[in-house]
């Protein structure tokens, strides 16, 4: 084939160039040198236009093969170095993943945090679901549907964090227990339901025992046929499991609670050696809990027919079983985000609770 105008010559010097190039910035040079807008190529299909028409035709599908072939080799070069940086970062990079982890990883996670995903553990065991409600309720959820009218003593034993009054007169509150998540679970879910409401929760208090803001869960069970023995058999499990033993003995003390009828308190067998309280053993009684029947009222307010169905619950403080459960004698600690407070009590972030796996291991 003729090669007018040494365009042989020409192709020949960028392959070499092209070849020779060994990063991608030298590369680019030579895309620069060949195809930019002052490029070699470029310039000679910028004269094209001066050839006389018989020669313009041969010359340019000429120069066009070149372009493209010129073109092709830049990219696979392009590729061939880009393989050859990566090949070179994974030969350098290499991560040793069986190294321990960093020490320098100092989150932990807080006790109350660790204790809430453990009674979730045990109560989904259990065959109970988890229900979340918002922490500001009217007057309805938080008090009315509960079976406590507005003159009722137990408004005052909650010392309410109350919103400003609305125009309508009506005011918001701080939830003062996790009690209308169930009135909304009733009113929501198909019988039978069982569910769990673990959350933050608050009272107008702060002493040595109370804080503002603290932990509850409660329960509800309702169906046709639930009574009083499957509450204590329920309390029971999560005793055992909670606690990890077999051995804990259990009291129920009738009590009084608007929103259930009969009520009762139940305390845990303990014993107090050198200060440190030890759940199981012992001829000591710690209250640990309040439960109940629903009271008809409470069926009624969530939508139900108290002539036909029936059910149990119950409320435990979250904070109150990590102190429990891990030896934390002060609850105003639990919210003074001490680091130093955090890396004693506080849990490795991978020691998340499950049942086959040992709870606090
Ligand atoms: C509905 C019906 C009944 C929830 C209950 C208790 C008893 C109770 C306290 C324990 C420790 C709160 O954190 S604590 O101070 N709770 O004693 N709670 S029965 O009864 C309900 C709730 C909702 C619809």
């Amino acid at each position: 084939m003729s090669d007018p105008g040494g365009l042989k010559e020409l192709q020949q010097g960028f392959e070499a160039a092209i070849a020779a190039a060994d990063s991608e910035a030298a590369l680019e040079e030579v895309r620069v040198r060949a195809l930019g807008k002052k490029g070699e190529i470029s310039q000679l299909m910028k004269g094209l236009g001066k050839l006389p028409p018989e020669e313009r035709k041969a010359r340019g599908a000429a120069l066009n093969r070149l372009k493209g072939e010129i073109g092709a080799l830049l990219g696979r070069r392009k590729q061939e170095l880009r393989d050859a940086a990566l090949e070179e970062r994974l030969k350098t990079e290499r991560v040793d993943v069986t190294l321990p982890a960093r020490p320098e990883a100092q989150g932990a996670i807080h006790p109350v945090s660790h204790v809430w995903e453990e009674v979730v553990e045990i109560f989904a065991d259990l065959g109970f679901s988890v229900a979340e409600g918002p922490h500001i309720e009217t007057d309805w959820y938080n008090f009315e549907a509960l079976n406590i009218p507005p003159e009722h003593p137990a408004r005052q034993e909650h010392d309410t964090f109350y919103f400003h009054k609305r125009e309508d007169g009506s005011r918001r509150v701080l939830r003062t227990h996790t009690s209308p998540v169930q009135i909304r679970a009733m009113e929501t879910r198909p019988l039978p339901i069982r569910v769990i409401a673990p959350g933050r929760t608050f009272r107008c208090d702060s002493d040595q025992t109370h804080t503002p803001m603290f932990h509850q869960v409660e329960a509800l069970v309702l169906d046709e046929s639930t009574h009083m023995g499957h509450l204590k058999w329920t309390l029971e499990e999560f005793c055992k499991a909670f606690f990890e033993t077999d051995n804990v003995k259990m009291r129920f003390r009738a009590s009084h609670f608007p929103f259930t009828e009969p009520s009762m308190e139940v305390d845990i067998n303990c014993s107090w050696q050198g200060g440190q309280v030890k759940v199981g053993e012992g001829d000591d009684w710690l209250e640990i809990l309040g439960s109940g029947m629903v009271h008809p009222n409470v069926i009624r307010a969530g939508g139900h027919d108290p002539d036909k169905v029936q059910g149990f619950a119950f409320g435990i403080g979250i904070d109150r079983l990590a102190m429990l459960k891990y030896g934390i004698p002060d609850l105003r600690a639990f919210f003074e985000s001490d680091l130093r407070w955090l890396r004693h009590y506080g849990f490795r972030a991978l020691d998340v609770p499950t049942l086959a796996g040992g709870l606090s291991a």
